[in-house]
């Protein structure tokens, strides 16, 4: 065990850049908002310093509105290092970073919250309080509908850009014109990565989302069980800050209570919950491992998460092995395909968290795997969910990160 941490210290080191990490070195260049959440948490074991430096590095580059972009562009990175570059996007921060315009899952004061549980430091939570209270504004005040539930207007809002549950909405997209040329497929092999006809979709969608000033819908709105927990997740932690830090936390649970029971009335069936699309009011019905990610949640009904925990044990194979990012029993489920299939350690770390209360025999097992994983594939982007071999780029931070922390 002493050995495999030592090994993820080493990788967050190397994807160090001084104030902030890199998800990889050569896939993704620049800072990403939730794998900063996420690389904040295992930091926070034996660096608190760096963790702290990750989350203010990432808000520092929040804009006016309040939002905290998907990507925080490295100026000393060339344009060509990753598609879409700055070009692209075409926007800066007020701090005058380049950045991206849309968002991801808000993990971040759930992080904020674990960074100062591992050390005390109320300075830290002072200055990160107001800054993530606003990202929640943003949300609520951008992409709230009247049902209570938030809406993302990309695939790669949702941090799971390939997932099965986008498969319908994206069908409707028409794919973009313009030339591009991608360079995720410079690093790692197109057939673990999304397919070309979903990427000129995803850059229709972002121009189109970037040609309204980063404020209307497009063609792609739905409501994600994934980023609506992370949602609800960080009223949950926002109380705690606020409890410490003397400010009233009951507006924060009372939202996050409101906002699980919006989530159990409209996203949940069969023993997971499911993806709905904003436009049509309809279920994207799938095998997204999305669905189990509420357990999280600490006002969930009980009979709700009882289902949701049989589900991951008959369905996703709880307990036999890491947990699939889709069903294996879903037809869309490729154990090597990105989103669609192979285990991913911040998945199965949400999950942990999730089970720890309701059933810690079973959160043991989700960790075990987790150390299971690392220690034979490395610290890889995903691997299949049955063999455990390692796909993706090598020296991936947050399975680096969210080990350090399992192991803790
Ligand atoms: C891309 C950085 C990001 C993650 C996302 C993942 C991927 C970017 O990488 O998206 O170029 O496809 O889907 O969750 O934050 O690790």
């Amino acid at each position: 065990m002493i050995a495999v941490r030592r090994r993820a210290v080493r990788v967050l080191l190397a994807n160090w850049e001084g104030g902030h990490t890199v998800p990889s070195r050569r896939l993704y260049p620049h800072q990403w908002s939730w794998d900063s959440a996420f690389i904040a948490i295992g930091n926070a074991r034996w660096s608190p310093r760096r963790a702290k430096m990750e989350l203010q590095a990432l808000f520092g580059a929040q804009w006016r509105d309040g939002r905290v972009p998907h990507i925080v562009f490295n100026p000393r990175v060339p344009e060509e290092a990753y598609f879409p570059g700055p070009r692209f996007w075409r926007v800066r921060a007020p701090s005058g970073a380049a950045t991206s315009g849309i968002v991801q899952p808000p993990v971040h004061a759930l992080a904020a919250w674990r960074v100062y549980r591992a050390d005390p430091d109320p300075v830290f939570l002072r200055r990160i309080y107001p800054r993530l209270v606003a990202q929640q504004e943003f949300l609520r005040a951008a992409r709230r509908g009247p049902d209570g539930l938030l809406v993302i207007v990309h695939p790669w809002e949702s941090g799971m850009d390939n997932s099965p549950a986008w498969d319908v909405p994206l069908a409707a997209v028409e794919p973009t014109r313009m030339v591009f040329i991608r360079r995720d497929v410079d690093h790692v092999a197109a057939a673990e990565r999304p397919t070309d006809l979903d990427y000129a979709r995803y850059v229709a969608l972002a121009a189109a989302y970037r040609d309204t000033g980063y404020r209307e819908a497009g063609a792609f709105a739905v409501q994600d069980p994934l980023f609506n927990t992370a949602y609800i997740a960080a009223e949950t932690a926002l109380a705690e800050i606020a409890a410490v830090l003397g400010e009233d936390p009951v507006p924060h649970r009372r939202e996050a209570e409101e906002a699980t029971a919006a989530m159990v009335a409209h996203l949940y069936g069969d023993g997971l919950f499911h993806a709905r699309d904003a436009h049509t009011g309809k279920p994207l019905a799938s095998g997204s491992a999305a669905g189990l990610i509420p357990l999280l949640l600490p006002t969930l009904p009980d009979a709700v998460a009882d289902a949701l925990i049989a589900t991951a044990v008959n369905r996703f194979r709880l307990g036999l092995g890491p947990l699939p990012s889709c069903a294996p029993d879903a037809p869309e489920f490729d154990p090597t395909r990105y989103w669609r299939g192979p285990s991913w350690i911040n998945l199965a770390w949400l999950l942990w968290r999730g089970l720890r209360r309701r059933r810690p025999d079973l959160a043991e097992a989700v960790a075990a795997d987790i150390i299971r994983t690392v220690q034979q594939a490395g610290f890889r982007e995903y691997v299949d969910p049955f063999t455990l071999t390692g796909h993706g780029c090598e020296d991936f931070s947050w399975s680096a990160a969210l080990a350090v922390d399992v192991l803790a």
